[in-house]
Parts: structure tokens; sequence; C-alpha cells
């Protein structure tokens, strides 16, 4: 008896480790970590489909690759040692075998190559942007800035784990969400206040760096409605792992009334360098 509920509870941890990877996909929890995650949080943005395809891609080439790597190993142990083989071949060249054994991983390259040179070209090149966001990393939160939605700007910090409502994600819930319409091109500038930083959506296979002094950009367009969680992802202090990043994607219209709301919640900072430049439309270049 006591062997069949070990057993029971055994199958029921596998079903549900199998469950965990398998459910979730495109799900609401889709947007997070998960436990037991094996792969890559599922794409939710163009440059997260290049980036899974070309994983998939590799995953393939490394996978034949060891295997006939380690098919050869085993081939030659077996039938080339002193017992099997006696008398050594004396050959020291074979010029089909030399030509081969260069041309080949070269294709192999090639074949890389493409497929990488595409994604860094779409990670790199913004599209027409529909809208911007101005992202300032501080010690240990996040500035928010809307430059052509009246320029308000806010902060985001995270909810200590005394905090969390029931539902909260521990570590990832903030207390104002980065909010974007959905199918909406958003440039993001990156910056950062004191050290280097780096915004990163896993989901929108983003990641980029704020630096202090410097303003860097990269972009994404969310295609789920959901909320996306990402995190610093360059080691900036004690409380790095303590300043998460939540990205909430609604419909257009819940974008507008939400900008409506946080125009007069978030007032626009007055004075500011960043308005001077964006008032002569200098920001965005
Ligand atoms: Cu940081």
């Amino acid at each position: 008896m006591k062997r069949q509920s070990l057993c029971a509870a055994g199958l029921a941890a596998v079903l549900s480790m199998v469950g965990s990877l398998v459910v979730p996909l495109g799900s609401a929890l889709a947007n997070e970590p998960r436990p037991w995650e094996m792969g890559m949080q599922p794409s939710a943005s163009p440059v997260k489909h290049l980036m899974g395809s070309f994983n998939d891609l590799l995953t393939v080439i490394i996978t034949l690759i060891v295997i006939f790597v380690a098919g050869l190993l085993a081939y030659c142990a077996v039938r080339f040692n002193a017992k099997a083989n006696p008398v050594p071949s004396k050959t020291s060249h074979h010029t089909l075998l030399e030509v081969a054994w260069t041309v080949v991983p070269v294709i192999i390259l090639i074949v890389i190559a493409v497929p990488s040179f595409k994604l860094l070209y779409a990670a790199e090149r913004i599209p027409q942007a529909d809208m911007t966001i101005k992202v300032t990393g501080h010690q240990w939160y996040w500035d928010y800035e809307y430059p052509d939605q009246g320029g308000f700007t806010f902060s985001s910090y995270m909810i200590p784990e005394s905090d969390l409502k029931p539902g909260q994600r521990r570590l990832l819930e903030v207390d104002n969400r980065v909010v974007v319409p959905v199918n909406t091109t958003v440039r993001v500038l990156v910056t950062a206040g004191d050290v280097i930083h780096s915004w990163a959506i896993p989901a929108f296979g983003l990641k980029k760096d704020g630096v202090p002094g410097r303003t860097n950009e990269t972009w994404f367009k969310a295609e789920r409605e959901g909320v996306y969680y990402g995190q610093c992802s360059e080691i900036c202090g004690t409380n790095h792992g303590f300043m998460p990043i939540a990205v909430e994607v609604v419909s257009k219209e819940a974008f507008d009334a939400w900008v409506a709301k946080a125009k007069t919640a978030f007032a626009p900072r007055d004075g500011d360098r960043d308005v001077a430049q964006r008032q002569t439309g200098t920001l965005i270049q």
C-alpha cells in the first residue's frame, strides 16, 4: 500500500513536470519564467521569433555534429586499437579527405551565418516606430518616460515580498508597470543614471544595456496582450536582483485610457533637459 502511494506520488510528480513544460505554451502564464522550464519563453515579438528558429537550427546542427564525432571516436577506438589493428597504416596525406574536412565546416558556418546576420539586422535596425519609451536604469529601480504621449514620467520599483498580494509574482512584480498597446512598434531608448544596467524582456527577445551618458536604442512589437516580465541583466550592485521589469500589453483603447489617467497621475518633468530636446525634436535622433 505504501509502495503504491509512493508510485502514485511519483507519477503525479512526473505528470506535473510534463504538464508544466507543455500546458503553459500560449497561455496567460507564458510571459514569465516557470518551474522546470527547459526551453526559452514563448516568443511575443518579431525578433524573438527569429531567435527561436535560429536556436532550433543550431540545436539540430550541434546534435548532428556531436553524434558524428562520438560515432567516429567509437569506431576508431574499436576498429583501430592495438589488438584489432596491430599493423597501423603509414598513410600521412589524403587530399580528398583534407579538402572535405576543410570545406564541410565552411559550409556549416555559412549555413549558420545567414540566419545569424538576418537576426542581427532585425534586432539592430529599428523599423518605423509608432511610439517611443525612454527607460532609465537606477540603483535599483527603473524610470520610464513617454515622450510622445505628453512626456509624463514615473518610477517603477519592485514590490517587496512582504507586500505581495495573492497572485503577484515574487521578485517580478512592480508598483508601476510599463503599459504599451498591442501590435504597436515601440522604440525603446535605454540609458542609466548611475551605473550600467540592462533592460531585458525574454519574451520579446530584448536586452539592451543602459549606459550612463549614452542612449541606446532597441525595439519590440508585442503581439499578444498580457503581462511580460523581465529583470535587470547587468550586475549593477547589491540590489541588482531586485529591479524587475513588468510590461503590460493592452488593447489600443485601454492604452489611450491609461495614458489619459497617467498624464494626471505622473506629471512631466518640466525644466528637464529631455523636455527641451523633445521640443526641438532631437531626442530620438
Ligand atoms: Cu540594474
